[in-house]
C-alpha cells in the first residue's frame, strides 16, 4: 500500500515560504503529511537532524563533497521517529488505543516511546537474542509489552501481521503501514532544504526491511511533482549486509523478484532481515532513479563504523555504518565518482549497540603502562607524571 497525495491541490495551496518560516523538522512539511489539520501531532521533536559535511572521511573515501545525514540525532536515536510521529498521530486520529510491531530493535524502541507519549498500549515482537542492548532498554523503559519470538525478524513480522488481521483493536505499526513511510519521506525534504533547494547527486541508504529507501525516493519524487526540484533527481543507492542481502542480489542479477534468505546473518542486527517487506518499492526506487544496490561484509561495516566515529565524531550503530561501508566500496569500484555530491544516511546512534564496540576493544591500559609508553616516546612524559598529584 502507498499513500497517494493529491499533489495538484497541495501545489495550489502551498507556499514554500511557509516551510521556511517553520523549524526544520518532520512537521515543517505538514501539507505533505496525511493528517487532518485539526489534529495536534504526537511529537517528541523528530527530524531536523544535521547534514554534516565530512571532509576527513570524504578524503579517505576519495569524495570531495561528502555529507552525512545523522539520523542518530532523533529523539529515540534513529530515523524510525520520523515515521512514528506520523504513524502514531494517525493511530490517534483513527481512535486506536493499542499499537504493535515486530522489530529488530529500533522500531520497537521508537514505537514504545511514541505510544507512551500518546497514552496507548504497546506490544512489540522481537527475535530472541537478536536485539541490541540499548534498544531493548528503551522498550523496557517506555513500558512496552515485550514478546520474544523463537526465530528471526521475518518470523516475528509474519506473526504480528497475522495477529493484527485477527485483532481489529490492534493497530499494526510496521512500515507495511504506509503512514509511517510518509513521515520517513521528510528526510528527502530536509536534505533538499539543507542544500539550499537542491538535491545531491546520490543518496546512500542502509537497507533492511526496505521501507526507508522507498520513502526517501517518494519524498524526492513529490518535490519534483510540486515543481520545486528540477531533474535530475538523485540516484538512490541501497546498501545491505552480505549475509542479509536479498534485494542487492536481485538487483545485481537483474531479477524482478527476490529470493528470501532463510537464515540472515550479520553483525548489523538492525538489518538482519531475510525477507524484506518493501522489497518491491525499494527495487523500483533504485531502478527509477538510476541508482544501484550493493552489499558489504561485516568487516567492512565495522571498519566504516570506526572511521566515521574517529574521523568525524559521529558514532553510528553497525547497520547505520553500512552506508559508509557501501560508499567506500562503490567509490573504489568507480560506481560513485569523486566529484559527486554524496549524502550518506546514517540511520541510528552507536549507543544503541555498545557491545559491538566494547567487544572489539583490546582493553584500556594501566596507568603505569601508560607512563612507560610516554617515557618510551620521550616528549611530554614529565609533565604528565606531575599532573596526577596536582589532581
Ligand atoms: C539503524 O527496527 O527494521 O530498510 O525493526 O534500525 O527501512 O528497514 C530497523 C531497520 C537501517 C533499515 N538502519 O531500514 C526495525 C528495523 C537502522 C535500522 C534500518 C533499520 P529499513
Amino acid at each position: 500500500m502507498e499513500v497517494v497525495c493529491d499533489l495538484e491541490s497541495i501545489r495550489e495551496g502551498l507556499k514554500p515560504s511557509d516551510w521556511a518560516s517553520r523549524p526544520l523538522s518532520v512537521w515543517r512539511y505538514r501539507e505533505l503529511l496525511p493528517i487532518g489539520r485539526r489534529i495536534e501531532p504526537i511529537s517528541l521533536g523528530e527530524g531536523g537532524t544535521s547534514l554534516h559535511p565530512c571532509p576527513r572521511l570524504g578524503g579517505m573515501a576519495g569524495i570531495r563533497r561528502l555529507m552525512v545525514k545523522n539520523e542518530g540525532e532523533n529523539p529515540t536515536g534513529s530515523f524510525k521517529d520520523r515515521g512514528m510521529t506520523v504513524g502514531i498521530t494517525k493511530a490517534l486520529e483513527l481512535g486506536k488505543g493499542w499499537v504493535a510491531c515486530a522489530s529488530t530493535g529500533n522500531t520497537s524502541a521508537s514505537l514504545a516511546a511514541y505510544a507512551a507519549r500518546a497514552g496507548m498500549r504497546c506490544t512489540v515482537l522481537v527475535p530472541k537474542g537478536g536485539v541490541a542492548y540499548g534498544k531493548m532498554a528503551q522498550a523496557i523503559a517506555h513500558g512496552a509489552e515485550i514478546v520474544e519470538v523463537e526465530g528471526n525478524f521475518d518470523r516475528a513480522l509474519g506473526l504480528v501481521i497475522e495477529l493484527a488481521a485477527k485483532t481489529p483493536e490492534l493497530y499494526l505499526m510496521n512500515s507495511v503501514n504506509p503512514y509511517r513511510l510518509e513521515g520517513q519521506k521528510t528526510l528527502a525534504l530536509e536534505v533538499f532544504d539543507q542544500l539550499g533547494g537542491r538535491a545531491p547527486d546520490c543518496v546512500v541508504v542502509p537497507v533492511g526491511n526496505a521501507g526507508n529507501i522507498s520513502a526517501i525516493w517518494k519524498g524526492f519524487r513529490e518535490l519534483e511533482a510540486l515543481g520545486l526540484l528540477k531533474p535530475p533527481l538523485p540516484r538512490m543507492i541501497g546498501i545491505q549486509a552480505e549475509g542479509a542481502a536479498p534485494i542487492a542480489k536481485a538487483f545485481k542479477s537483474g531479477s524482478s523478484s527476490i529470493d528470501p534468505i532463510e537464515r540472515p546473518a550479520t553483525v548489523a542486527t538492525a538489518i538482519r532481515i531475510g525477507k524484506p517487506a518493501s522489497w518491491k518499492k525499494a527495487l523500483r526506487a533504485v531502478r527509477e532513479s538510476g541508482g544501484l544496490m550493493e552489499e558489504v561484509s561485516d568487516e567492512e561495516i565495522l571498519s566504516a563504523q570506526r572511521a566515521l566515529a574517529s574521523k568525524e565524531g559521529i558514532f553510528a550503530e553497525p547497520a547505520s555504518a553500512s552506508s559508509i561501508a557501501g560508499l567506500m566500496k562503490l567509490r573504489e569500484s568507480g560506481e560513485i565518482s569523486g566529484d559527486e555530491v554524496v549524502v550518506c544516511v546514517v540511520t541510528g546512534h552507536g549507543l544503541k549497540d555498545p557491545d559491538v564496540v566494547v567487544k572489539s576493544f583490546k582493553g584500556p591500559m594501566g596507568f603505569q603502562e601508560f607512563l612507560s609508553s610516554m617515557m618510551a616516546m620521550g616528549a611530554g612524559a614529565r609533565s604528565t607524571q606531575r599532573s596526577p598529584s596536582r589532581a
